[in-house]
């Protein structure tokens, strides 16, 4: 029936369709319509069906797309069709990412233009500049309460800087990831200001509500995000002597997606910044999307479906375009933003790897690989048109967000194991360096997070104190362990900026009024240049790390088992204290790769003759390839050295 209704309206919506646009050369916009608008028609409708303006709504969508469409440059479009042709592109093993600030890596993005030379250093070719669009000042959220989603915060520039930045990137076939803040706007952004003053129009962008009777119900089943900085979910506007819902902070307001219209107004901003050259968007909280009394109002069936419609309505203007999920949530939950019972992705292309993220951390402290394996045993495989992002750290805390399950099944009790990490990560156990600090602590559920710098986290800030060349080696170690595991695992590998060459905690946050609250800014630093000249001079700690990042990095792009197509399995050994698995080239003519991590700070042993290595490698001489050379081996046994790591070809 839908096929039908959906033809029917799609020849209206054409015959409407405002004479400007039609007048425009619409071809392939036209095809790629005509192909996605059964899905399209079929998602608006279940979101939206009951309205009485959905005709109405669903011209308005189309208007939008055709707009953009036109809007988009030749060049863009060229670029459209080349990936449409390559459509696995982004699963290959060259893409390298790295996510920064604009101003804290180098002032602005003027500077960040002139700073190309040092991704081309590196090796990285994919770039994540976290939010730049207006905030205000003092209520940012690090640039995720929005106040103008369409202009770029003077702070960074202008929007024709964004643009010099996207040309001078493309160039170099860097590509540009940009944030938009789909789940919430800041309270000064023009809809608030005018649901504020009244307009009921702007009201119905937000969850606003004349009392407390509706949060009342909702807040009993809504968890807390910042529960320090910010607890419950509604605040009260004193102007509009309402109640608005505020999940994050409360300057942030949170979207009404069962208004068609602020699925609309987002779309067409998704849009806009993928006319502006922006390769990717990363979708921010994209879990939040949706809102049931009742429920967390996390990972709701709706939330899903709002995903769905944003890709299809990106298939048709933009279809070069990828989408990060960014959904910080349970494992099983996390996989679903790729969408459901799909070969391809239909929702998000791309998704964080927040398990293998924190459990990565759990093997760092524990020194044992139990949990990890476990862990990532329990995730179903990726769909095939879709990848990871696989990341060490990021701007934000790390949530020991892995199942409960699993780490019963390894034998611990999830309630003292998580209490462990967070005194392991803060400093609070006498055996730790590691110098963490307690974010988001939540007093009623015992829920704590952790801020801190990779380097510091690992140790590197005690070591450098304590002037033991012993204690900085095993700190050095674990940074560059933990990228081999995010450039070999499968999925675009994205470093944070700086931890290649071993910052440390920041404190200068302390002394922001605006910031002092909240401990995510102890790893959000200005880039330290002349720290980053020392890695070219001969042994220095910034050489090590940079240097051998720079040749992980290099061999990766080499290696064809490295793209990702499901071409990974993991490989169970006895001793604990290793994470093994191999990566095999998906044709399966080329060799395939063993990758070995000893997370314990002794030496540990591997029976090469364990069947699945040697399914794996063959018989012949083994190699490492991040080294080149051959590595230990006694009474027939590979020796890993401490916290160390190989990458095992034959
Ligand atoms: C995201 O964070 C951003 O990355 C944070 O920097 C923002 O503060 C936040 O949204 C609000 O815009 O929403 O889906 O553990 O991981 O807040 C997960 C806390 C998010 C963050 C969580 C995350």
């Amino acid at each position: 029936m839908y096929e039908q209704v959906s033809h029917s309206l799609l020849n209206e919506i054409m015959t409407r369709l405002n004479p400007e646009i039609k007048q425009q050369e619409l071809r392939h916009f036209y095809t790629r319509l005509g192909a996605n608008f059964y899905s399209i028609y079929s998602l608006f409708h279940l979101l939206y069906g009951e309205r009485r303006d959905f005709d109405e709504q669903a011209q308005c969508l189309v208007e939008i797309m055709a707009r953009q469409y036109i809007n988009r440059s030749e060049k863009l479009k060229r670029k459209d069709i080349e990936r449409e042709k390559d459509h696995n592109w982004f699963l290959s093993q060259k893409w390298v990412g790295m996510a920064l600030y604009a101003d804290g890596f180098a002032g602005d993005l003027k500077g960040l233009t002139d700073k190309v030379h040092y991704f081309q250093e590196l090796g990285i070719n994919m770039i994540h500049v976290l939010p730049i669009l207006q905030c205000p000042v003092g209520k940012s959220d690090g640039g995720y309460a929005v106040s103008d989603y369409r202009t770029v915060d003077k702070k960074f520039g202008s929007n024709e800087d964004l643009c010099a930045l996207s040309d001078a990137l493309k160039q170099q076939d860097i590509l540009l990831t940009l944030d938009v803040v789909v789940n919430h706007t800041s309270d000064e952004h023009e809809w608030a200001k005018r649901a504020r003053n009244g307009e009921k129009k702007y009201q119905d962008y937000y969850y606003v509500f004349d009392n407390r009777k509706v949060p009342d119900m909702f807040e009993k089943t809504l968890p807390e995000i910042f529960p320090e900085n910010s607890p419950g979910n509604f605040t009260y506007d004193e102007e509009m002597k309402k109640w608005v819902m505020t999940v994050f902070n409360n300057y942030q307001w949170d979207l009404n997606y069962s208004n068609p219209a602020v699925f609309i107004e987002m779309l067409d901003i998704i849009l806009f910044w993928a006319n502006q050259g922006a390769d990717i968007i990363r979708l921010d909280a994209v879990a939040f999307l949706w809102k049931k009394i009742g429920s967390a109002s996390q990972n709701e069936r709706e939330a899903h479906l709002i995903l769905q419609l944003m890709k299809d309505c990106c298939q048709v203007t933009a279809p070069g375009v990828l989408f990060i999920a960014e959904a910080i949530v349970a494992p099983v939950e996390i996989i679903k933003y790729f969408g459901e019972d799909a070969i391809n992705a239909k929702e998000c292309e791309i998704a964080y790897n927040a398990t293998f993220m924190a459990l990565m951390w759990d093997a760092v402290a524990t020194k044992n690989a139990s949990l990890l394996y476990q862990g990532l045993r329990s995730l179903p495989d990726k769909l095939a048109r879709a990848t990871w992002l696989n990341y060490v750290r990021c701007h934000d805390d790390i949530g020991l967000g892995f199942d409960d399950a699993d780490i019963r099944a390894v034998d611990y009790d999830p309630v003292n194991h998580r209490k462990f990490l967070i005194d392991y990560y803060t400093g609070r156990f006498s055996d730790s360096d590691a110098r963490g600090f307690p974010f988001g602590q939540n007093h009623a559920t015992g829920d704590v997070r952790i801020s801190g710098s990779l380097a510091s986290l690992v140790g590197l800030e005690v070591a450098l104190a304590s002037e033991d060349p012993a204690r900085i080696e095993n700190a050095t170690r674990h940074i560059l362990l933990l990228h081999s595991l995010i450039l070999s695992f499968g999925g675009i590998p994205l470093l944070y900026y700086g931890d290649e060459i071993g910052t440390l905690n920041d404190i200068d946050f302390l002394n922001d009024a605006n910031k002092a609250h909240d401990t995510r800014w102890t790893h959000r630093p200005n880039f330290n240049w002349k720290k980053a000249e020392l890695r070219h001079q001969s042994g220095t700690i910034e050489q090590q790390l940079f240097n051998t990042i720079k040749k992980m990095i290099c061999v990766r792009k080499e290696t064809h088992a490295f793209a990702d197509f499901n071409n990974r399995e993991l490989i169970h050994v006895e001793n604990p204290h290793l994470f093994v698995f191999s990566r095999f080239d998906h044709s399966r003519i080329l060799g395939s790769i063993v990758v070995v991590v000893n997370f314990d700070a002794h030496p540990q042993h591997l029976d090469l003759n364990h069947s699945q290595i040697r399914s794996a490698l063959g018989h012949g001489d083994i190699k490492d390839l991040i080294s080149g050379t051959t590595p230990a081996m006694f009474n027939g046994e590979l020796v890993i050295p401490a916290y160390h790591y190989y990458w095992l070809s034959v």
